[in-house]
């Protein structure tokens, strides 16, 4: 099996291909006989690590969340293989059929468990004030007795398993080690997926290095309060759902959903939220960005690290396929970058992630073709629909649904269901190695050279397509201001805006107004080797809501055009909002794009943009005086040059 005849299966397979025996919707309920049918694990089994502070903690968590087993993961595949028989056998996962898609599995999970939990999670800091008014925040004493309630017994029944793990390359000095306790295999199996699990881990614990501590139960004991055996279900899942981040100690503890975002600790909690805090404290910076390598026709290579809100295409982004000769672009990360001033006083980043949690749906063919080449098999997909052929389908892998489908809920769907067969978060779960267009050195320990830094969100109305910053302050003014539209306004002005800063709102593990601090003095110290900073937005519509940019692959001229701004070959215009691309630099050969839409493309409306600055100011006034004054002052700039504006 290749990735070819994966792009042929999607689309021109008919449905009735080759047998696949497997293909029934599993019993809702699980025995515990089928549980215990192949289970690997072993009460008996010592510890895999010499290290007494690793031992303590986990015999402690045992102590207080009572496992009948417990298991010292190793990482090894012979383990994953072992987890996936007994979640198959189990009817937790379904094999997909081998021939289309090799060692490859669909995960349903419950309906009430299909996406991060934001109203459910907390930043634990010791003040109030340090968590911001962005984030939920519980005093951590109090969090902590909450906690002891709800973990006491909540793996009773089950095994609990040990996974070491590391954030970015074993051992590299940007790296950073973990370890999840859980009660998911499924957990298991995607941070086996998502992180470099492994023996290694513990011998650097034991080495001394410091490591992350995060606990995670799905909530659902198989011995109920009263001392009662129940079966299993399928997705065990708990209402109750706590995602709880101790910033001070470097804690997670999640509660109650096995939905990736909640359960993949490492993803999330430690490189977002854990990893934000280090490095305010360390002076390094821990990124929702994606991470490329952009080589120009003349051979020269540039990194560039972007941040966009979850749901705006960041992975086709990460993965573009150029439009234009001689441009190619290499993936190195597809969400989250850990940056690092170099010896040579540049910034440096790594991908903290060994795999991609990608959103299925609107991923295609047409959209994403390496996302496609990279699932071809060994990948765990959650919430897809089933073609009764044994392989996978989402809305937007093919323009045409194929006939007898199973949605991911598990019923029969046709296109009369009026409902989707994919759940909008569904997800493949694969490792990034698989990706056609990594780059060769993507694991470089300690990571690539960034040149640029984009920010990105989706408006309809008002943000031109590329904006260069006038300076890193104004840079930092960019990131800060970072929102998508909900619905635009019928009279054209600015709609309902998201508020979503360096599209960090759900992932900052401390005050937000502090992050714009962090990253202007982060300016200070990258002084003239400091990145350029940009602003892009491929989502602006014209007249009857229509996009005006084709984006996709297309979105190569854009960063073609950063690049000639680095090389100082491009010209740019001043505008009271940045640097736009003067009349002509942008290239656009090749490319049918009507020269109305194209100025509207860089219409700066003076009216929108000033309603839009008395909005940045009530949402700065959210964060009282912990907003540098730098950022006022930018917001002062753009007023009074939009004032001026002829
Ligand atoms: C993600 C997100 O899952 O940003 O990556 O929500
Ligand atoms: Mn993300």
């Amino acid at each position: 099996m290749n990735s070819t005849d994966v792009t042929h299966s999607t689309s021109d397979r008919n449905a009735t291909g080759p047998d696949w025996p497997e293909a029934s919707v599993p019993a809702a309920r699980v025995s515990p006989a089928s549980r215990s049918h192949t289970d690997i694990s072993c009460a008996s089994v010592p510890a895999a690590t010499i290290d007494p502070g690793l031992v303590a903690w986990v015999a402690g968590i045992a102590a207080l969340t009572k496992p009948d087993h417990i298991v010292w993961c190793d990482g090894s595949r012979r383990e994953a293989d072992g987890l996936t028989k007994q979640l198959v056998a189990a009817g937790k996962l379904v094999r997909l059929n081998p021939q289309w898609r090799p060692n490859s599995y669909l995960a349903r999970t419950d309906p009430r468990d299909v996406a991060r939990v934001e109203e459910s999670t907390f930043i634990c800091s010791p003040r109030e004030e340090d968590a911001g008014p962005t984030n939920n925040w519980r005093d951590p004493r109090d969090m902590r007795t909450e906690l002891r309630g709800v973990f006491d017994g909540s793996m009773k029944g089950r095994t609990m398993y040990v996974v070491p793990f590391s954030m970015g390359p074993l051992g590299g000095g940007i790296s950073q080690l973990g370890v999840q306790l859980t009660d998911s295999p499924y957990a298991v199996l995607s941070m086996g997926i998502m992180t470099r699990t492994g023996e290694r881990v513990y011998r650097l614990i034991e080495a001394g290095e410091p490591w992350m501590r995060t606990v995670h139960s799905v909530g659902y004991p198989l011995v109920d309060g009263l001392g009662r055996s129940r079966d299993d279900v399928v997705w065990p899942c708990n209402d109750t759902k706590y995602i709880v981040q101790f910033p001070d100690s470097r804690e997670v503890w999640s509660y109650g959903s096995g939905y990736g975002g909640n359960a993949i600790l490492a993803k999330k909690c430690c490189a977002l939220r854990i990893a934000s805090v280090m490095a305010r404290d360390e002076g390094w910076l821990a990124e929702h960005m994606l991470l490329i390598r952009l080589t120009s026709p003349a051979g020269a290579v540039y990194h560039i690290a972007a941040a966009f809100p979850s749901a705006c295409g960041k992975t086709n982004l990460a993965m573009l396929r150029s439009t234009i000769r001689g441009w190619r672009v290499e993936t190195i990360g597809d969400d989250i970058a850990w940056m690092r001033p170099g010896s040579d006083g540049r910034l440096y980043a790594i991908n903290p992630e060994a795999g991609f949690f990608g959103v299925a749906p609107g991923t295609g063919e047409a959209s994403n073709p390496t996302a496609i080449e990279t699932i071809w098999g060994n990948t765990i997909f959650t919430n897809v629909a089933l073609r009764p052929d044994g392989d996978v389908w989402w809305e937007g892998l093919t323009d045409t649904p194929p006939a007898g489908l199973i949605d991911w809920e598990g019923k029969p769907w046709s296109e009369a269901s009026g409902r989707p067969a994919a759940h909008p978060n569904s997800r493949f779960t694969v490792a990034a190695s698989q990706c056609p267009q990594i780059a060769d050195d993507w694991e470089k320990h300690d990571g690539v050279p960034i040149d640029a830094i984009i920010f990105g969100g989706r408006r309809a109305t008002n943000v031109p397509l590329v904006t260069a910053a006038t300076s890193w302050q104004h840079g930092v003014f960019l990131g800060a201001t970072v929102s998508s539209e909900t619905t635009a306004a019928a009279d054209g002005t600015v709609g309902e805006l998201r508020r979503d800063p360096f599209a960090m709102l759900p992932f900052c593990g401390y005050n937000m107004a502090d992050h714009w601090g962090h990253w202007l003095k982060m300016g200070e110290l990258l002084g003239e080797r400091a990145p350029q900073i940009f602003r892009v937005n491929w989502f602006r519509t014209g007249v009857g809501g229509s996009f005006l940019w084709p984006g996709y692959g297309e979105n190569v001229r854009v960063l073609a055009w950063i690049v000639d701004r680095l090389e100082g070959k491009a010209t740019a215009v001043e505008s009271p909002i940045g640097l736009i691309p003067a009349p002509g630099e942008l290239t656009l050969d090749g490319l049918e794009i009507p020269d109305a839409a194209l100025r509207e493309l860089f219409h700066i409306d003076r009216g929108s943009w000033l309603a839009e600055c008395d909005l940045t100011e009530t949402f700065f006034t959210r964060f009282g005086d912990r907003v540098p004054g730098a950022l006022y002052h930018e917001l002062a700039r753009m007023r009074a040059a939009l004032t001026t504006m002829r």
